[in-house]
């Protein structure tokens, strides 16, 4: 494993740390005391959208709080959007990506987003609706957070990993405890190159609440991407029944050595 059993544990409380002074309102120190590289670290959007590739409904807007967000799908009808970091990320190396989303307004909830890593390019955007907007995205891995019961999915409040822009098969799927829509929360997408081990947790950002494992799988993000470097970033869409997607904060660090 990447990470010492005292380092993971010190992570969470970084973390934990990181989500307590957002919610605040405050400016979260960088989460650098392990000696990680933050190669992509957006606490808000402000000042991001010369950094982010936005593609159909995607646009970096200002939350009703005043915080610079990265907006997704702003509600209408068959939409989809995709953000994507100018830099590509190195799939060779172990990486963890936490974001905080928001998904609210409108019933039924539909219908989701996805962080994905993928090597089509920064102008890469898939199907609205069930296609969670990399529906036909071919060289990608996706994780989504899916807020629609399509007949192929299990559930209205699911995470799965996605290969090959087909999200109509789930490589493999979890249910969380909490709630993906009406309540932000924090994900943590942790990636092993070693093992090729992916894991997905979510904690609500409700006091006291505990972060959850959500899925666990094996996957060797470079070989699916067909490439060592991807970019990265996340999808959305709507359909008939249509929702705001918002991503409050993004950073992707890679531990240190
Ligand atoms: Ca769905």
């Amino acid at each position: 494993m990447f990470f010492s059993r005292s380092s993971r544990l010190a992570r969470g409380g970084l973390v934990a740390a990181f989500a307590f002074s957002i919610t605040m309102g405050a400016t979260p120190t960088r989460a650098s005391a392990d000696g990680g590289e933050n190669l992509i670290d957006f606490p808000t959007f402000a000042g991001a959208s010369t950094m982010l590739d936005r593609n159909g409904s995607a646009d970096i807007i200002t939350a009703p709080d005043g915080q610079r967000i990265l907006r997704l799908t702003p509600g209408g009808f068959r939409q989809a959007g995709s953000a994507w970091a100018k830099p590509k990320l190195d799939l060779t190396r172990s990486f963890e990506s936490r974001f905080k989303v928001y998904l609210h307004h409108g019933e039924p909830t539909a219908d989701g987003i996805a962080f994905l890593v993928q090597s089509d390019g920064p102008r890469a955007l898939g199907g609205w609706g069930g296609g969670l907007g990399f529906r036909g995205i071919r060289n990608s891995v996706a994780v989504e957070f899916d807020t629609f019961r399509n007949a192929t999915d299990p559930s209205n409040n699911h995470v799965a990993v996605v290969l090959r822009g087909n999200p109509d098969f789930h490589a493999a799927i979890g249910e969380p405890s909490i709630p993906l829509f009406g309540q932000p929360f924090w994900a943590r997408v942790n990636y092993d190159a070693a093992n090729h081990d992916v894991r997905i947790y979510v904690r609500s950002l409700q006091a006291g609440a505990e972060e959850e494992l959500a899925l666990e799988a094996t996957v060797d993000l470079a070989a699916e991407v067909g490439a060592s470097s991807a970019w990265v970033g996340f999808t959305a869409a709507t359909g008939g029944a249509f929702t705001k997607q918002d991503i409050y904060s993004w950073m992707v660090e890679a531990p240190g050595a």
